[in-house]
C-alpha cells in the first residue's frame, strides 16, 4: 500500500483498538484501491478515505428484557450508520452471541460498497445484538425485539436507516420489531426490509441473496465456457442464504452434496434434500444432524469447519466470516475446487483469498456475489413507496439484472485499473468509487 494509505491504515488500528474484523475489512479495500487514489489525487486532498473509515453515527444501547423464567436479562444493542452518501442507512440486524462493535463496523463498512454496487440508492449500516435468539420461546424472542426496538426506534426511519435482516434475524424477528416500531412512532411505513408479504414484504426478498449469489456465480462459470450442470457443489450453514442458493442451484442441475450449522455437517452424495432441510430448519428450528434421522445414506461429522474438505467443484460458503482461512482454502484447491462465490460476509480470510487466487480459482467476493440481498431490500422500499407490490417474477427479473449490472461492474473496474480477472479489487473499486464521488460532491460533511 502507499504510505498514505498505510497511515491511513494506522489510524484506524490505533483508533479501534481491538475490533480485529474491522480492521481486516478496510485493510482488503484500501490494499484495492491504490491505484483509483493515483488516478484521483483530489480524494486523498479531499480526505476521503480518511473519512470513508469514521462512521457517520454509532449507537450502543443496554436491552433489558424479562426471560420465561422472570429473570431479568441485559443484552448491547449496536446500530453503526456508517455512510449516507448515496441513500439512507442500509444494513441487517445480526444477532448473535459473538456480536460487539467490531463486528457490527466490519458489517456496516462492507456494506457501504456493496450497496452501492447494487445500483440502487442506499447507504451503508449495520445492527445487532449479542442476544442468541437459539433455543429462546417466542415470547421471550418477542421481548428481546420489543425492547431493542423502544430504543432503536428514534434513530431509523423509511428516509433515514431502514434496518433487516441477517444471522439470527429472520421473519419472526423483523415481525416484533416491526410491531414495535409501529406502535411508537404510529406511522405504517417501510421502515424495516424483509417484512411479511401480508404488511408490505416483497415477494422473493426470501429467496435473493441465495438466488442472487446463483445468478453472480453463474456468470463467473460463463467465462469459464461452462454451467452449473452436474457441477458437485458444498454450500455451509443451512439458514437463509445456504437454503436459498441451495435450492437456485439445484435448479440449475448442479449436485448439492453438503450444509451445516455451527454444530457440524451433513454429506449426501446423492444430493440434499432441500424440502427435507427446509422443513427442520424453517418450520422445526432443529440441527443439521437430524437430517440423517431420516436420510440414514446421509453422514454427520460433528464440527462445522471440516466441511471444507468434502471435494467439490463450487464452494459456496453461507455461514459466517472468517469461516475459511488459509489451510481450508488450500485443502479445496487440492481437492479441486474452481470456483467459490461468498453467501456470507467475509467468509474467507485474507490468506485463504490470496491462496484460491494464486491458485486459478475464480473467487467471487461478499460485497459483490451476496448484493442481492440487500438489492432486493431497496426493491421493497421502492414498492412501499408507490403502495404497489411487484409479482415474483418481476423481482426476480429485476434482481437477476442487478445481479448482472454487478457483475460487468466487477469485470470492468478490474480491467480499467490494471486487475483483469480479480473481482475483489474490481467489487472494491466500482463501490469505492461511486460513495467518493458522492462525497465529494457533498462537500466536508
Ligand atoms: P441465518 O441465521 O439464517 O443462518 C446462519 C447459518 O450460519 C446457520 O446455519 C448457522 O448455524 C450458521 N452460522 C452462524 N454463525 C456461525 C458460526 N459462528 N459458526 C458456524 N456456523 C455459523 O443467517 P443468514 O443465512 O441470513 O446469513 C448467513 C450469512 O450470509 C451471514 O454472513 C450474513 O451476514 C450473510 N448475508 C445474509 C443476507 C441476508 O439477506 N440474510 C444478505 C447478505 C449476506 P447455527 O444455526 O448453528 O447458528
Ligand atoms: O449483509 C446483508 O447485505 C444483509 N444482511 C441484508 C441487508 C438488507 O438490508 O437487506
Amino acid at each position: 500500500m502507499s504510505q498514505y494509505l498505510d497511515s491511513v491504515m494506522e489510524k484506524v488500528v490505533a483508533r479501534n483498538a481491538g475490533e480485529k474484523e474491522f480492521h481486516q475489512a478496510v485493510k482488503e479495500v484500501l490494499e484495492s484501491i491504490e491505484p483509483v487514489l493515483e488516478k484521483h489525487p483530489e480524494f486523498i486532498r479531499e480526505k476521503i478515505v480518511d473519512r470513508l473509515v469514521e462512521p457517520e453515527r454509532q449507537i450502543m444501547f443496554r436491552v433489558p428484557w424479562v426471560d420465561d423464567q422472570g429473570e431479568v436479562q441485559v443484552n448491547r444493542g449496536f446500530r453503526v450508520q456508517f455512510n449516507s452518501a448515496i441513500g439512507p442507512y442500509k444494513g441487517g440486524i445480526r444477532l448473535h452471541p459473538s456480536v460487539y462493535l467490531g463486528i457490527i463496523k466490519f458489517l456496516g463498512f462492507e456494506q457501504i460498497f456493496k450497496n452501492a454496487l447494487t445500483t440502487t440508492p442506499i447507504g451503508g449500516g449495520k445492527g445487532g445484538s449479542d442476544f442468541d435468539p437459539k433455543g429462546k420461546s417466542n415470547r421471550e424472542v418477542m421481548a428481546f425485539c420489543q425492547s431493542f426496538m423502544t430504543e432503536l426506534w428514534r434513530h431509523i426511519g423509511p428516509d433515514t436507516d431502514v434496518p433487516a435482516g441477517d444471522i439470527g434475524t429472520g421473519a419472526r424477528e423483523i415481525g416484533y420489531m416491526f410491531g414495535q416500531y409501529k406502535r411508537l412512532s404510529n406511522t405504517f411505513t417501510g421502515v424495516l426490509t424483509g417484512k411479511g408479504l401480508d404488511w408490505g414484504g416483497s415477494l422473493t426478498r426470501t429467496e435473493a441473496t441465495g438466488y442472487g449469489l446463483v445468478y453472480y456465480v453463474t456468470r463467473m462459470l460463463q467465462d469459464a465456457n461452462t454451467d452449473w450442470n452436474g457441477k458437485k457443489v458444498v454450500i455451509s450453514g443451512s439458514g437463509n442464504v445456504a437454503i436459498y442458493a441451495t435450492q437456485k442451484a439445484q435448479s440449475l442441475g448442479a449436485n448439492v452434496i453438503a450444509l451445516s450449522d455451527s454444530n457440524g455437517y451433513v454429506v449426501d452424495e446423492s444430493g440434499i434434500d432441500l424440502a427435507a432441510v427446509r422443513e427442520l430448519k424453517e418450520v422445526r428450528r432443529g440441527r443439521i444432524r437430524e437430517y440423517c434421522d431420516s436420510h440414514p445414506s446421509a453422514q454427520y461429522f460433528e464440527g462445522c469447519r471440516n466441511i471444507w474438505t468434502v471435494p467439490c467443484n463450487i464452494a459456496l460458503p453461507c455461514a459466517t466470516q472468517n469461516e475459511i482461512n488459509g489451510d481450508e482454502a488450500a485443502i479445496l484447491v487440492k481437492n479441486g475446487v474452481k470456483f467459490v462465490g461468498e453467501g456470507a460476509n467475509m467468509p474467507s480470510t485474507p490468506e485463504a483469498i490470496a491462496t484460491f487466487q494464486e491458485s486459478g480459482v475464480a473467487f467471487g467476493p461478499a460485497k459483490a456475489a451476496n448484493a442481492g440481498g440487500v438489492a432486493t431490500s431497496a426493491l421493497e422500499m421502492s414498492q412501499n413507496s408507490m403502495r404497489l407490490a411487484w409479482s415474483f417474477e418481476e423481482v426476480d427479473a429485476k434482481l437477476h439484472g442487478i445481479m448482472n449490472a454487478i457483475y460487468d461492474q466487477c469485470t470492468q473496474a478490474a480491467e480499467t485499473y490494471g486487475k483483469k480477472g480479480d473481482l475483489v479489487a474490481g467489487a472494491n473499486i466500482a463501490g469505492f468509487l461511486k460513495v467518493a464521488r458522492s462525497m465529494m460532491a457533498h462537500g466536508v460533511v
